[in-house]
């Protein structure tokens, strides 16, 4: 069954509490945080409070997509804020096996994401460590950007590449997850879906029920053979 992750710098902070109430009755499954330093990406975005705020509302686990020039310095710092998934960018590691290590060993499951114009091969020898993999569809650091159409078949690489190793990883896609995307996206291998300002924040939030099971039920690409 395919996750859903709403991505909270798109709900509209002036009804913000009602909607994660609307969501949560909707069936989501992770509350996607988006980090940013204004350094790695040219753009601010959410924070710890904003987490430890949510928790006081919301039993929906969170993850921290963490936009940051140097995200080993808050892997510690998120996972207390409680996040339950720890997802900094490949480009900014400099030690991505130590820096994945340390995200399990605070009992967390430690995801990485990798850019459009990151090629596949930078993950080959680090699959053992990794529980997730945010493909990014758009460059990091904006909501209501087009999908980059090279991604999905980097998508379809990489659930190949995690077949053949027999693991079991997620694919979360971010960026420009919409009705029309999702069902290719779906379809190439990815599993956990960020719904943000195209797919999901453009329905009004009596709809967000219904527009969710319409994710949830996308045949996923297992259903191909
Ligand atoms: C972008 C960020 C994303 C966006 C999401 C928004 O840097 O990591 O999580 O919030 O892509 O969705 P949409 O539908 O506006 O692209
Ligand atoms: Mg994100």
């Amino acid at each position: 069954m395919i996750k859903i992750a709403p991505s909270v710098m798109c709900i509209d902070l002036l009804d913000f509490q009602n909607q994660l109430r609307q969501l949560d009755a909707a069936g989501i499954d992770l509350y996607h945080i988006d980090i940013m330093d204004g350094h790695y990406v040219p753009n601010f975005a959410l924070n710890a409070d904003v987490m430890r705020s949510i928790a006081k509302v919301s039993k929906t686990p969170m993850d921290a997509h963490i936009m940051a020039t140097n995200p080993t310095q808050y892997i510690d710092f998120f996972a207390e804020a409680g996040a339950e998934i720890i997802i900094p960018h490949l480009e900014a590691l400099l030690h991505p096996v130590r820096a994945l290590r340390q995200i399990r060993s605070l009992g967390k499951k430690a995801g990485i994401a990798i850019n459009p114009a990151t090629p596949l091969s930078g993950l080959e020898y680090m699959l053992e460590f990794l529980d997730l993999v945010c493909v990014m569809t758009v460059d990091p650091g904006f909501a209501g950007q087009s999908l980059i159409p090279s991604t999905l078949g980097k998508i379809a690489r990489l659930r190949e590449m995690i077949d053949a190793s027999g693991r079991e990883i997620d694919i979360m896609v971010d960026g420009q997850v919409k009705e029309e995307t999702a069902p290719e996206l779906v379809r190439a291998g990815a599993n956990v879906l960020i719904l943000g300002s195209s797919g999901l924040f453009s329905h009004p939030p009596e709809d967000y029920r219904a527009v969710i099971d319409h994710y949830k039920n996308l045949p996923g690409y297992r259903s191909n053979s």
